[in-house]
C-alpha cells in the first residue's frame, strides 16, 4: 500500500482513563459519546476528502474508540506501527487537552522525526502556549477551516520547505514561536464536503471500521450529519464559536454557509446509502428564510424518507414547520431554551419568551414532528440551585400541555467540564458573574487528573459554587427522569433504574469528596482506587439514558447494495456542482 501522508488521530479526553479511578459524571449525557468523548470532529471527514482529492493519502484512526472497545488495546504499539509523513491530532474540544498532548508525546517517543500537527478550536485558542510549552507538537493549524492550510503544510513537509508562507500556521523556528497570519477564512463552504461515500471507501482501504465510526453504537444507530455553516450569527455567552468569539479568535466577521442546493444534495446522498437520521447542523433559518426556502424546494425533488433533524436557535415563525412537514414528513426538532426562566435565558444570549417557545411547541406537535428535543443547561448566568429545580417543574407544565403525543423530550445537562475558551464568559468572567478557576491549557490538562468532574469544572458563578452546579444537575436530572417515567416518555422500569443510577452517582461523588478533603498522597490514591470506579461504567449516561437520545429510525438502517456500489465505483462528490 502507498505511504500514508497524514494520519489523523482522535484522542480520548483523558489519556489514562482506563487506569485511574475517575468519576466522569454526566458531562456527555446529552450527546452520543461517552465522557471520553470518542466522537471525532466531523471536520476530519472533510479534511480527509479534500486532501485525498488533492492527491494526498489520509487515514483516520480513532484512538479513543479503540481504547473503549478493547480494554487491553495497546496505544503505543499502534502508534509505533504507523509511519506517515505527518500526524495530525485534534485539540478541537477542550476536554481533549489531556489526551491530545499525551498522544503527541507518544508519537515523539517512537517517531521523533515525524511532524505532529494540532488543530481545532481549542488548539487555535491556545496556539502560542502549545508551541512554546509542548515540544511534542511542531505545528498548530488555526481557524475553523483547516483543509487548505493543511494541504499547503503537507506540501512544504513533503518538499522539505520552510512553512513561513502557509496561512493560519503557528510553528517553532529554532527556539522561537512563529505565528503566520490567519488569512485563510473562506466565505462559503462549497469546496469542502462530508462525503459518506469517501468514508466508506476509507473503511475498506484500511480495514478499520472502528476508527471511522463516530461513536460506540454507530453501526446499530448510524446517525449522520450534514452542515450548513461554519461560524454563527448568535452570541450565546458561553459559546466558543459565537459570532463574538470567532471574530476575536480568528477574525471571522460572518459565517461561511454551504450553498443550500449542495446541502440538499448532501442529504439526498446520505439517504441513498443509509436509512438513518440525518442531523442538519446549524439552523436553516440562520442565513435567512430564502436559504431555508431553496433547501426545502431542492429536497422536494426527491422523496425524503429518512428522519431529518432540524435545530432551531430560536423558535421560528412564519409557517416554516408546515413546509418542513410537507417536504420531510419524518422530521425531528431540537431546540435549547437552556432555562425555563426568561431572565436566565436572556442573560445567556437567547432572548425569546416562554410564550414564543410554547407557540412553537404547539405548532411542532400539530404539524407532526416525530420528536421534539428540548435542552436545558446548568451553570448559566443568573441561574441558582432553585432555578434549576424550577426548570424541572416547568417541564411538567410543558408535558401536561403539549406532551400528549409523547413527542416532547426534555433533557438537562451541566455546562461541563469547561467553559469554552474564547467565549464571552471565558474572556470577561467577572462581567457576567463568573469566576474562572483555570486559564492556561496546562491548568486545564492538570484539572483532568482530578478524581471527579466536580474538580474538572473550570468555573463557578456568582449564583452557584461548583458543588451546587454538580448537585443541582443530579437533582434536576432526577426530577426530569421521574417526570419522563410518569408521562410515559420512557418506560417506567427504565425511569426506576435511572433513578437508582443517579442516587448511586451522588453517593459516589460524596465519597470522593470525603477522600479528597481528608486524605493526601498515596493514602488518597488508595482510597480512590478502593471505590472501584470502572471503565465499563462509561457507556451509560447518568441523568438520562443514551437510548433516549435516539431519534426514530427504520429497521434496516443501511442500503448495502448502494454502499457496495459506492465502494466499487466511486463518484466525484457533490461539490462545486450546485446546479
Ligand atoms: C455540531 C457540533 C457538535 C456535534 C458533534 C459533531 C462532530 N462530530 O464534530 C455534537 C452535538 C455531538 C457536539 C458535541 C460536543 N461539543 Co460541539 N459543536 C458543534 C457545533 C455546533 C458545530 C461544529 C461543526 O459542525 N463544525 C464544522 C465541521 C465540518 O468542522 P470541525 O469539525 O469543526 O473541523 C474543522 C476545524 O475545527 C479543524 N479541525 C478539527 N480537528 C482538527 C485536527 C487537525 C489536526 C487540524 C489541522 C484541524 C482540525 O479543521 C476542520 C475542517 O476545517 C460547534 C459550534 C459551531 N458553530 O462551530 C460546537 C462546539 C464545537 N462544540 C463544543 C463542545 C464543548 C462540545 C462538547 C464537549 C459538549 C459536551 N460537553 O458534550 C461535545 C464533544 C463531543 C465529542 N467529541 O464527543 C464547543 C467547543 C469549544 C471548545 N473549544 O472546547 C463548540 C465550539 C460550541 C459549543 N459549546 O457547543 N458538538
Ligand atoms: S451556542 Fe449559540 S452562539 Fe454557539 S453556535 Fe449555537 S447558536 Fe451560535
Amino acid at each position: 500500500m502507498a505511504k500514508v501522508d497524514l494520519v489523523l488521530l482522535h484522542p480520548p479526553a483523558i489519556y489514562d482513563f482506563r487506569k485511574r479511578p475517575i468519576k466522569l459524571g454526566p458531562i456527555s449525557d446529552v450527546i452520543p459519546s461517552t465522557p471520553i468523548f470518542e466522537m471525532y470532529p466531523v471536520g476530519f471527514a472533510s479534511i480527509s476528502e479534500y486532501l485525498e482529492r488533492m492527491g494526498f493519502r489520509v487515514r483516520i484512526v480513532n484512538v479513543a474508540m479503540k481504547m473503549l472497545k478493547k480494554e487491553e488495546f495497546d496505544v503505543e504499539r499502534l502508534i509505533a506501527s504507523l509511519h506517515p509523513r505527518a500526524f495530525g491530532i485534534d485539540l478541537h474540544w477542550m476536554p481533549h487537552c489531556h489526551g491530545s498532548l499525551a498522544l503527541a508525546e507518544i508519537i515523539k517517543k517512537y517517531h521523533p522525526e515525524i511532524p505532529v500537527i494540532l488543530g481545532g478550536f481549542s488548539a487555535t485558542y491556545f496556539h502560542e502556549e502549545i508551541i512554546s510549552k509542548y515540544p511534542q507538537v511542531d505545528y498548530v493549524v488555526r481557524g475553523d477551516s483547516a483543509e487548505e492550510p493543511l494541504l499547503q503544510l503537507l506540501k512544504t513537509i513533503r518538499d522539505g520547505r520552510d512553512p513561513s508562507e502557509v496561512p493560519n500556521l503557528t510553528w517553532r523556528n529554532g527556539g522561537g514561536t512563529m505565528v503566520n497570519p490567519l488569512t485563510h477564512l473562506p466565505t462559503d463552504l462549497n469546496s469542502v464536503t462530508i462525503d459518506y461515500g469517501h468514508i466508506m471507501r476509507q473503511v475498506v482501504r484500511y480495514m478499520d471500521l472502528t476508527s471511522y465510526a463516530p461513536f460506540t453504537n454507530w453501526l446499530l444507530y448510524p446517525l449522520t450529519a450534514v452542515f450548513t455553516c461554519r461560524g454563527c450569527t448568535h452570541n450565546c455567552k458561553t459559546c466558543g464559536a459565537s459570532s463574538w468569539a470567532l471574530r476575536k479568535m480568528e477574525g471571522r466577521r460572518n459565517p461561511a454557509y454551504r450553498d443550500p442546493t449542495l446541502l440538499a444534495k448532501d442529504i439526498i446522498n446520505v439517504q441513498r446509502h443509509l436509512n438513518a437520521p440525518i442531523f442538519i447542523i446549524g439552523d436553516i433559518l440562520q442565513p435567512g428564510s430564502d436559504y431555508a426556502g431553496v433547501l426545502l424546494r431542492e429536497l422536494r425533488r426527491t422523496k425524503i424518507k429518512n428522519h431529518i433533524v432540524y435545530e432551531f436557535f430560536r423558535p421560528p415563525t412564519g409557517g416554516i414547520l408546515e413546509e418542513i412537514a410537507r417536504t420531510t414528513p419524518n422530521f425531528n426538532i431540537q431546540i435549547s431554551p437552556e432555562s425555563h426562566d426568561e431572565g436566565v435565558r436572556r442573560a445567556f444570549g437567547r432572548p425569546y419568551s416562554n410564550r414564543e417557545l410554547e407557540d412553537f411547541l404547539a405548532e411542532a406537535v400539530r404539524t407532526g414532528a416525530k420528536r421534539i428535543d428540548l435542552f436545558f443547561m446548568v451553570g448559566l448566568p443568573e441561574q441558582t440551585y432553585d432555578s434549576v429545580l424550577e426548570t424541572a417543574s416547568y417541564c411538567r407544565h410543558l408535558l401536561e400541555k403539549y406532551g400528549e403525543e409523547k413527542t416532547i423530550s426534555p433533557f438537562i445537562s451541566p455546562l461541563a467540564p469547561f467553559l469554552d475558551p474564547g467565549s464571552r464568559v471565558f474572556e470577561e468572567p467577572e462581567k457576567f458573574g463568573y469566576r474562572l478557576l483555570f486559564r492556561t491549557l496546562e491548568d486545564h490538562r492538570r484539572a483532568l487528573e482530578e478524581p471527579s468532574w466536580k474538580y474538572f469544572l473550570n468555573y463557578e458563578t456568582q449564583w452557584m459554587t461548583r458543588e451546587e452546579i454538580v448537585y443541582s444537575t443530579y437533582e434536576g436530572g432526577r426530577r426530569l427522569n421521574a417526570l419522563k417515567g410518569e408521562f410515559g416518555i420512557i418506560d417506567p422500569a427504565l425511569a426506576k433504574s435511572q433513578e437508582e443510577r443517579i442516587i448511586r452517582a451522588v453517593e459516589m461523588m460524596k465519597r470522593i469528596d470525603v477522600i479528597t478533603d481528608t486524605m493526601k498522597g498515596e493514602e488518597r490514591e488508595e482510597g480512590l482506587r478502593k471505590l472501584g470506579i470502572h471503565v465499563r461504567e462509561m457507556g451509560k449516561a447518568i441523568v438520562c439514558d443514551k437510548k433516549e437520545l435516539e431519534w426514530p429510525t427504520h429497521f434496516l438502517r443501511m442500503n448495502f447494495l448502494r454502499i457496495l456500489r459506492t465502494i466499487l465505483f466511486p463518484n466525484r462528490p457533490n461539490i462545486l456542482r450546485a446546479s
